[in-house]
């Protein structure tokens, strides 16, 4: 199972542990809590990934408790939606994941978290090499696709990355293909994405801490996580964009360098929402998300988050400072 929404690196983890899982002769469901984003869509159709697999979207597929469930790319319950109960009620719980503050893993019998590692992919690849399953030519161009899209094209590789890549291009993996797959989808930003930029831009409530930290809180419908990119791109250095997913609300969460210079991570901040506003939350240092069962007003949660947050993070480059 993977995240919500899944993206390209919690996809071709899935795939590629599945495959193997597979060819150890288990039977196995690939679970996508609310279907794969739409980008992980599209590689899924482009490279037919999906024929031969059972691939459940919303409920689970059997009314057994499964023998083993594999989390990837998944930090706590909140992320696996529909399936976290189906992942507690497995004998045996594994978990591969790269997320800071990993809570999943407390109860998994094996668990491969490592937040140095840039990409759940990159774990992955290393754990089918000690299996000796060579996943063949598509599925490992999909895992080469994981890996480009959590580094953020080798922005943030480390050396064991590009010996990941080179086993997948070994494995028969297309790396021009790879690459391809990854900039036409990227590259076609729609109406909807730039109107919410815009609607964003209009709902924002600026703050300001530690003298020069700018904090820029918005609530949008969707794109949630694009707009948190956009307002970092515009000068703020925390930003905060609030969205409605049915019951609940989404939090995505980003900060800029000089943020992180002071101490003020994203994750930091998602745990202190997730603390006051019940909910859980988590994520990597300039990137992080939060689910919070609040029932209330977007708005006036909106309002209530550019209230407290500057406040918090005063307290945060104090701490750091002493
Ligand atoms: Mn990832």
């Amino acid at each position: 199972m993977t995240h919500r929404n899944a993206d390209p690196d919690a996809i071709a983890s899935a795939y590629l542990i599945t495959h193997a899982l597979s060819i150890l002769g288990l039977k196995t469901i690939i679970y996508i809590p609310e279907g794969p984003s739409r980008l992980s869509k599209r590689i899924i159709d482009r490279l037919e990934l999906d024929k031969g697999l059972i691939i459940s979207y919303d409920k689970p597929s059997y009314a057994t408790s499964p023998d083993m469930a594999v989390a990837v790319d998944s930090a706590n319950p909140a992320q696996l939606g529909p399936f976290s109960e189906l992942f507690e009620e497995a004998t045996y719980k594994v978990v591969i994941d790269h997320h800071e503050g990993n809570t999943l893993k407390d109860k998994a019998v094996v668990s491969l978290v490592y937040k140095d590692a840039p990409s759940t992919t990159e774990i992955v690849v290393n754990v089918l090499e000690a299996l000796g399953i060579n996943p063949m030519n598509r599925m490992a161009t999909l895992g080469i696709i994981g890996i480009l899209y959590d580094t953020k094209r080798f922005i943030n590789a480390r050396e064991s990355t590009f010996k990941a890549i080179l086993r997948l291009i070994e494995w028969g993996g297309d790396y021009r293909e790879a690459i391809g797959l990854l900039t036409t989808s990227n590259e076609k930003e729609g109406l909807s994405e730039r109107i919410a930029r815009l609607k964003a831009l209009s709902r924002l409530v600026l703050g300001r801490s530690c003298n020069d930290i700018l904090v820029a809180v918005t609530r949008i419908g969707s794109h949630e996580s694009m707009v948190a990119r956009t307002l970092i791109d515009l000068g703020a250095d925390v930003a905060v964009v609030v969205t409605s997913r049915g019951l609940e609300k989404r939090v995505s969460i980003r900060v800029s360098k000089s943020a992180l210079e002071k101490g003020i991570t994203a994750s930091l901040i998602a745990e202190y929402l997730a603390k006051k506003y019940n909910g859980e939350g988590g994520g990597h240092d300039a990137v992080a998300m939060t689910h919070l069962k609040y029932s209330g007003d977007i708005e006036d949660l909106k309002e209530s988050i550019a209230k407290s947050l500057p406040g918090k993070i005063a307290r945060i480059c104090l701490s750091k400072r002493g």
